[in-house]
């Protein structure tokens, strides 16, 4: 069972104390660790920061691509406190973990880009504790995101991703103690009708009685919802219906409500109680959140009811040293980046970011495509090459298939957990450029749709990005999203550095295909673009030159300026980003508009001229 994923929050019941700072850090390449009794700690250390990835601190090539078993540990002082629930947690550990207390296994966890937490209420000692985790970052096709790795003659790992990214590990986000009360609140969910003048707010709230005997407790526990808006005053408040013993709901109506609005966001401050019958205050959480709803309807994106295009990006977590360390300067100059050149939405390719990303992007009115990290699911090291030629790229026939599947479906359900509640999360993508071409595809997905479908209270849209593969003709999944989101590189990889010509004839024959098909729903191009070395310039412009990147965008504009179902441009890639090496791949990808030291390139200001009237 998922535990609580709310953020961690100091509020008049709980404590948050951060575990970040320098940890002791250790490989295991012949993962003995165990054996050698490192649960308990271990003698041979090097300190590195936590969140960090460790790749990208050090001198030594083995280091940086060390594939395999490595260990944290660290030590902190527990205060003493009665009748609170204590417990840790671990805003993202890549790609798994398994968690030790004072020599104790207290837990485990599959997947490296969401939140996890562990009860240690009985394991933690009041003074000094030992903290230790066995982290691995082995790909393989059981798991997400996709990949295998090589045995090297002296017996070392390599990472061999099936995707474009650099397999970035380690403790990557932060380490928080939480003191929680013994009754609390575990999650809530909001959803919202709007009305002539109003706003219908729907909340569900889970409760947590820790080891308290509930059929005793239950009865005690009444539950409070407020919503106050940006002034500190009360926009609307209720007592919540208990639904059974672990569930309370019910409804608020709020007037004159301000929306939440794209690059124009307004936010309510949610606050959630839980009270005993006599008055004493249990738990209180709250959150700022913004009321605002989503459709699709025929080919169009309606947020509160009003068309909108969405500009902007497909991004990465990525940044020089920091790798896919949470950073709030990196993202405050993206933030600003995007803004500046007009941009109102990005999807957060390829996995879901760190909580203070979407905290963010509902302070900015950014609306983000939130991606679960299915990506790689078509066995290749290089998709974005494979994807142009056509050739059949098998994935969902083999044994590895299930298990694949039930991690599918955890991650889909603690990323639905997770963000469910930020206004900015306007579309769930569940995939990217997987094999799409098969019958066994289409049963795969269908499942994973089924269930996010359940998952989302909001029921937004449902989404993946599809390469070229997934033809009008050939594409079995494409029917199971709720807008359509395409992958195409015309003018890069496929007939790149010829006459733009070509290219554009091949792509808009491509969309008169998709066209054709009559499927009346949203386009989104979620990924075109070329690779661009910032400063290299050329007349006539040549592949890599700045010239190229804007001529190649002109041409991608021109398009796609005659399809009306196309809804949405999320260019590849924001900003230059790490990967594996390869002959495809110069210090990285370089489709970034803005180089990794977020400076721009000059389609930067395309771009800007562009978005900025669109
Ligand atoms: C793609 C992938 C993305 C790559 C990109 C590229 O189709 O979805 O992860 O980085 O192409 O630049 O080749």
């Amino acid at each position: 069972m998922i535990g609580s994923l709310l953020y961690p929050k100091m509020t008049s019941t709980r404590m948050r104390l951060s575990l970040d700072g320098m940890w002791k850090f250790t490989l295991d390449k012949e993962k003995k660790g165990e054996a050698a009794g490192f649960a308990d700690g271990f003698e041979k250390f090097d300190m590195i920061p936590v969140p960090g990835s460790f790749s990208d601190l050090y001198t030594d090539k083995s280091i940086k691509n060390y594939c395999g078993d490595f260990w944290y540990e660290t030590e902190f002082l527990m205060p003493e406190v009665t009748d609170r629930k204590v417990c840790l947690r671990f805003g993202s550990v890549t790609h798994r973990a398994v968690v030790y207390l004072n020599g104790h296994k207290i837990g485990e966890h599959e997947g490296g880009f969401l939140p996890f937490v562990i009860d240690v209420t009985d394991t933690v000692n009041v003074g000094t504790n030992k903290l230790v985790l066995k982290v691995n970052n082995e790909l393989n096709e059981e798991t997400l995101p996709c990949g295998t790795v090589k045995k090297n003659r002296d017996g070392s790992l390599t990472a061999k991703p099936y995707f474009d990214f650099f397999n970035y590990s380690g403790i990557q986000r932060s380490v928080d103690l939480l003191i929680l009360p013994k009754i609390s609140v575990a999650d809530y969910s909001l959803r919202y009708e709007l009305k002539d003048g109003q706003a219908d707010v729907f909340i569900d709230m889970a409760v947590d009685y820790s080891d308290i005997n509930i059929e005793s407790k239950s009865e005690d526990v009444r539950a409070f919802v407020r919503f106050t808006d940006e002034h500190g005053k009360a926009a609307a408040e209720a007592e919540l219906l208990r639904v059974d013993g672990y569930h309370f709901g019910g409804m608020v109506s709020i007037d004159d409500p301000i929306l939440w609005n794209v690059l124009d966001p307004h936010l309510y401050t949610v606050t959630l109680r839980l009270i005993s019958q006599d008055g004493t205050v249990f738990d209180e959480y709250s959150e700022r959140t913004g009321i605002r709803t989503v459709a699709v309807q025929g080919e169009k994106i309606l947020i509160n009811g009003q068309q909108v295009y969405l500009k902007g990006y497909g991004k990465h977590e990525d940044f020089n040293i920091l790798g896919r360390t949470f950073n709030y300067s990196v993202a405050k100059r993206d933030f600003e980046c995007m803004k500046w050149n007009g941009a109102n939405c990005f999807r957060t390719s390829h996995y879901p970011y760190a909580d203070e990303w979407y905290q963010m992007a509902d302070e900015e009115g950014f609306l983000i495509i939130d991606e679960v990290p299915a990506v790689g699911m078509m066995r290749s090291t290089h998709n974005y090459v494979d994807a142009g030629t056509g050739k059949y790229t098998y994935f969902f026939e083999t044994p590895t298939v299930p298990t694949l599947q039930k991690n599918h479906l955890l991650q889909v359900e603690e990323m639905i957990k997770r963000d469910k509640n930020h206004p900015s999360v306007i579309a769930f993508s569940l995939f990217n450029e997987p094999e799409t071409t098969s019958v066994q595809s289409y049963e795969y997905f269908s499942k994973i749709f089924e269930r996010a479908k359940e998952l989302d209270p909001q029921k937004r849209p449902l989404t993946g990005a599809l390469e070229k593969n997934s033809s009008p003709e050939k594409c079995q999944c494409h029917r199971l999203l709720d807008f359509i989101c395409l992958n195409r590189y015309y003018g890069w990889y496929i007939s790149g550095g010829e006459d733009f010509f070509e290219a554009e004839e091949k792509f808009r024959d491509e969309l008169d295909r998709w066209k054709a098909l009559n499927v009346d729903k949203p386009f989104v191009m979620t990924e075109f673009g070329c690779d661009t070395l910032a400063g290299h310039h050329s007349l006539p412009g040549t592949m890599w030159s700045e010239e190229y990147q804007n001529e190649y965008y002109a041409m991608n504009f021109r398009v796609f300026e005659d399809y009306g179902f196309i809804q949405g441009e999320l260019v590849w890639n924001f900003a230059d980003f790490q990967t594996s090496e390869g002959i495809f791949r110069v210090g990285g990808n370089k489709k970034g508009i803005f180089t990794r030291d977020r400076q721009p390139k000059s389609s930067a200001f395309v771009l800007r001229d562009r978005w900025m009237k669109k």
